[in-house]
């Protein structure tokens, strides 16, 4: 774990590039936009923050993470592999049918994943669930959930966010990545939640708001999530959705797309 800026931004380019290679090489038309938007958290976490061993994916002191936006999966698979949980040659595989990286993530099937997702509105419980265990058997590992925009539109995740404080899981840290987009339009067109962080403060959490790509802030704001005692925390994250490849940059067609060759030539010299 290091929580050097500068090797944390790096490490950000590296999980980036990592999402477009994979969505490239499997010639599948993937979701880049949405896991490009949570890289730099997502970074942070693993490289700096998570105490996780890709030679024992299993062990029962390692911290969780649940991407809770499963179809974001490359994000994942980005960081796994370059932590060495499985190797690059999974790339390939993405979407393909009994590959080793599916379009959304398996548990126990991929080394690394946490919780089988997908089915939008379903992580925060199951990690409440998971942050309750831990805690109440006096276990040290923290639980993170991934949550999108679009994502909180689910009433399950409103009655996590209902019961959390109530139970005080302060293991428990879920991060919203507020793009403000969802698969079919913006956020604020079909379905607005305005006031994200006062609406989850409005249930009791401890909440904190950071620029999602300000790797200065994102530190500061996992600092004080994981050192904060009685309460979950919530991170509202202000973001770009397809952050860092300048055409998918606020292009929602980018949700779900395959990358061309002449594509995946420009992005990767983007983030070079
Ligand atoms: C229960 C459920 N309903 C619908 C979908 C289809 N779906 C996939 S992604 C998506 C939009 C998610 O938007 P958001 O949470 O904002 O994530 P983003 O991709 O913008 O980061 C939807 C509706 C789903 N996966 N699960």
């Amino acid at each position: 774990m290091n929580k050097d800026i500068t090797y944390l931004e790096q490490q950000a380019k590296v999980v980036r590039r990592g999402i477009v290679e994979m969505c490239y090489v499997s010639g599948k038309s993937a979701h880049p936009a949405p896991a490009l938007s949570c890289s730099d958290i997502v970074a942070a976490l693993y490289y700096g923050f998570m105490n996780v061993d890709p030679k024992n994916p299993l062990k029962e002191d390692r911290d969780r993470f649940i991407l809770s936006k499963g179809h974001a999966a490359p994000v994942l698979y980005s960081v796994l592999c370059d932590l060495g949980f499985f190797p690059k040659e999974n790339y390939k595989t993405l979407r393909h049918v009994g590959g080793n990286l599916q379009g959304h993530p398996v548990y126990p099937k991929t080394p690394g994943v946490d919780m089988t997702s997908g089915s939008l509105g379903n992580g925060l419980g199951i990690g409440l669930g998971m942050a309750y265990y831990l805690k109440y058997s006096g276990k040290k590992s923290k639980v993170f959930v991934m949550l999108g925009d679009g994502e909180v539109n689910e009433g399950t995740v409103w009655e996590a966010v209902n019961i959390a404080p109530v139970l005080k899981v302060d293991n428990l840290i879920a991060i919203v990545d507020q793009n403000h987009f969802q698969s079919c339009g913006s956020t604020e067109d079909i379905c607005p939640m305005q006031n994200m962080a006062e609406r989850w403060r409005a249930f009791g959490w401890h909440v904190l708001e950071c620029n999602g790509h300000d790797m200065h802030e994102i530190v500061n704001k996992l600092e004080i999530a994981t050192n904060y005692h009685g309460l979950p925390t919530v991170i509202v994250a202000h973001t770009i959705k397809g952050k860092g490849v300048s055409f998918m940059e606020h292009d929602n067609a980018w949700h779900q797309h395959a990358v061309s060759k002449e594509q995946y030539d420009i992005a990767m010299s983007e983030l070079a």
